[in-house]
């Protein structure tokens, strides 16, 4: 599946982009939202585009027409439109020139590239073939456990991307439920996860999706054989209730032991499989078959849109460019994902790992350590619980904080009531239209307490109704949005070798446990590990 990138993408480099030193000298002055008359109706309908379910509305960040046209130069110097192509055609980009790497194609978006005009190139074709093949596999499942009707619940086992995203996007579609369904999660390597997901549950009714893409991680094994207990304790054959998503070949891929086993391949990151059978097992089960597909059809959509040669009509691009505006020229560290929408409450951790796993490297894809600011400290909850939270700091601490707003003209249910004259729905937009103006303009006043400096930045992407069309779209903005920059920042977006020196030490310490509890006094193989062991027995 390997093809190697063409010499021009290897010297591009952030640093010497003409529009870097144009925009290093716009941030010395960026727009002052503050200035009367400067944030007008007009400037809000000139700063907005639109695309699938989505308005982009960015007329509250700090940027003028020089600004946005120079960030413009920069995603043109920085190819991002050939790389996203190429990203999406199967070229090799995960990868660090001239050190050993993952050195794999990233093709998340083949997991749901069979509607309109799909990839041409072979290898995503392939992709999206053999993809296909595991959501029929899963319609065909999932339309004979409707047929038994054994399973009422679902107990989801996995951790980071086996987790994350698939657990936002199960809370983002609790209003479409199917009637006797719900799911469990387990996670953590803390035994309580799994104890407490395991009360009260009907073990003859459950069913268990263990996931994860390598097969071998050490959380959801334990979990594994811990919930096998369960069933092993009940005098039930786990092997009638546990199926697993991984990879080809891993220690899961084995129906000796499972019901079913469904697959997922080196070509999708763990972060960017919520389309999947990562995230599709247990959608399907909860929502129905149709849901799922519907999630991937706006995943697709978006994905189709983000290929659109014109920067000012891609959302995904042009929240890239005013996320690099605000980090590395304007040097804010960190970044508030707010979504006005209670059905995304889980969505902003999805969007932590996405973004911080993908962008929070320090060297670039030739190995030399960059000497600018990537990728945010990333963070945030649902408005408007957030308001009555953290948005003090937000509007008068000592550190700005830029906002991505999410929300939405209609609710999910449309239920509503009517209270002193208006809806829910209309009192939440207000509240969030309230936010972006008075975050960008602030507020004088002779009271040094009640002084709101403004020029906080943020923009809202804006839709009609989260159905599972505009979910899915909403997760694709976001993975485009992640690999756009780092397109721009030249690094790579798809590994996360920053998580690797935990688990090796952790393996380490499980080693001074192990032989503590083989009762060998101490391991002398890691003493810093039998020193912190020793601080346990104090109690
Ligand atoms: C995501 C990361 C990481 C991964 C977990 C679980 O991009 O690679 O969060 O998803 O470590 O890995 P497994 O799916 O292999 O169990």
């Amino acid at each position: 599946m390997a093809t190697t990138p063409d010499k021009k993408t290897q010297v591009l480099d952030f640093t010497t982009y003409k529009a870097t030193h144009k925009l290093k000298v716009l941030a010395a002055r960026p727009f002052d939202l503050t200035t009367e008359g400067n944030l007008t109706p007009e400037r809000i309908n000139r700063y907005c585009a639109s695309a699938v379910d989505f308005k982009l509305l960015y007329g509250t960040e700090r940027i003028d027409d020089a600004t946005m046209n120079a960030l413009f130069e920069l995603a043109e110097e920085a190819q991002v439109h050939d790389k996203m192509q190429k990203m999406q055609a199967g070229e090799v980009l995960n990868v660090i020139q001239g050190y050993p790497s993952e050195n794999r194609s990233v093709l998340h978006t083949a997991t749901r590239d069979f509607f309109e005009q799909p990839q041409t190139s072979e290898i995503a074709r392939a992709a999206a073939h053999d993809a296909k093949a595991e959501v029929l596999k899963l319609k065909d499942f999932i339309d004979k456990l409707d047929r038994d009707g054994t399973f009422t619940d679902l107990i989801m086992i996995g951790i980071g991307g086996s987790d994350l995203g698939p657990r936002a996007h199960y809370f983002a579609l609790q209003h479409l439920l199917k009637k006797n369904r719900n799911v469990r999660f387990i996670c953590n390597l803390d035994p309580d996860d799994t104890a407490s997901a395991m009360l009260g549950i009907d073990l003859k009714k459950a069913l268990v999706v263990v996931v994860s893409k390598t097969g071998t991680t050490l959380e959801t094994l334990s979990n594994e054989m811990f919930v096998k207990r369960y069933f092993t304790e009940a005098k039930l054959k786990p092997e009638e209730h546990f199926v697993t998503v991984s990879l080809k070949g891993s220690p899961l891929d084995d129906r000796s032991k499972y019901l079913e086993c469904f697959y997922m391949w080196d070509w999708i990151g763990g972060r960017y499989s919520t389309t999947s059978m990562v995230g599709g097992v247990m959608l399907s089960f909860a929502f129905g078959f149709n849901v799922f597909w519907e999630f991937l059809r706006g995943a697709n959509a978006m994905d189709k849109a983000v290929l659109n040669p014109d920067p000012k009509q891609n959302l995904s691009l042009i929240a890239a460019l005013l996320g690099i505006w605000n980090r590395t020229f304007l040097h804010y560290p960190s970044l508030a994902i707010i979504p006005y929408s209670q059905a995304l409450w889980r969505y902003t951790a999805h969007i932590q790992q996405l973004d911080m796993e993908s962008n929070g490297k320090h060297i670039d894809k030739h190995g030399n350590v960059v000497t600018f600011d990537t990728g945010p400290i990333l963070w945030g909850e649902a408005g408007t619980n957030s308001q009555h939270s953290f948005f003090q700091m937000i509007h008068q601490g000592t550190t700005v904080v830029p906002l991505e707003f999410v929300g939405f003209k209609e609710s999910q249910m449309q239920k509503d009531n009517v209270y002193n004259g208006t809806t829910s729905q209309q009192k939440l937009l207000s509240n969030l239209f309230a936010q972006m103006l008075g975050l960008a303009t602030g507020q004088t006043n002779e009271n040094p307490n009640k002084v709101f400096e403004g020029n906080r930045p943020s923009h809202l992407l804006l839709g009609k109704q989260l159905t599972p069309h505009a979910l899915g779209a909403l997760l694709s903005f976001f993975e485009h949005k992640i690999a756009f920059q780092g397109f721009i920042w030249n690094i790579n977006s798809f590994d996360q070798e920053g998580v690797q020196l935990g688990k090796v030490l952790a393996n380490k310490i499980i080693g001074c446990f192990a032989a503590q509890n083989e009762q060998l006094k101490e391991t002398q193989l890691y003493p810093l590990g039998d020193a912190l062991l020793r601080q346990l027995d104090t109690f």
